[in-house]
């Protein structure tokens, strides 16, 4: 398989943190792609020119992370991503959709930044950085477990991706709890091998 990426997006960490997580490390070619230039490869197997965009032994393209992430799972390996026991699952999903939901204001404010000021633009941005703020504090009230599914990894990459692109507004302040967590379910290999270089 190989795997369209760049190591700063945060749903590309995640869909290889994952395949990494399934034992998947030699069966996933990295396919280094920058996919705000449009590149021809991409737009031939995924229309909407975004990555992760995941080419499968049989040629077939599957893309949004969501959905690579549960084609992964569904090959079976290392771990289940998705378990099967539906409070467990429901409890995973979740999760995803809380680091989803950070990944798109967090990438979505970080598109902003640079372009000329405008009173919108600004409204925009500050809708986006109420939406992280609100996550983190739910985030931060849950017991967040150590063992690897689609949620707590989806959740150590938003993580990261607010680390990495939003150094100047610590998420760690006033969240001791999600900083204890990310401390150490960041060292599973899947995410520690993964993390983003500035
Ligand atoms: N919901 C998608 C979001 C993917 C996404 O927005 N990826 C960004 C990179 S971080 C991208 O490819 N942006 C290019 C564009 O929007 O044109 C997923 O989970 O895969």
């Amino acid at each position: 398989m190989k795997l369209m990426h760049s190591p700063s997006s945060p749903y590309a960490r995640k869909a290889y943190a994952c395949a990494l997580a399934l034992g998947f490390e030699s069966r996933v070619e990295l396919l280094p792609t920058n996919p705000h230039v449009s590149p021809p490869e991409l737009l031939a197997l995924n229309p909407l020119s975004k990555i992760p965009c995941l080419i499968t032994d049989d040629g077939e393209a599957v893309f949004d992370s969501r959905v690579i992430v549960e084609y992964l799972d569904s090959l079976g390996g290392a771990v289940k991503l998705f378990p099967a026991e539906p409070k467990a699952r429901f409890a995973a999903l979740k999760l995803q959709a809380i680091a989803d939901g950070i990944m798109d204001a967090a990438v979505g404010r970080r598109m902003e930044i640079g372009r000329p000021t405008e009173e919108a633009r600004e409204a925009v941005k500050a809708r986006c950085k109420a939406a992280v703020g609100r996550a983190l504090d739910v985030l931060e009230g849950m017991t967040l477990p150590q063992d690897l599914t689609v949620g707590t990894i989806a959740v150590a990459c938003a993580l990261g991706y607010l680390t990495l692109r939003f150094s100047d507004e610590p998420w760690r302040e006033g969240h001791p709890n999600l900083t204890k967590w990310f401390a150490s379910f960041g060292l599973h290999p899947c995410i520690a091998s993964t993390k983003p270089k500035a």
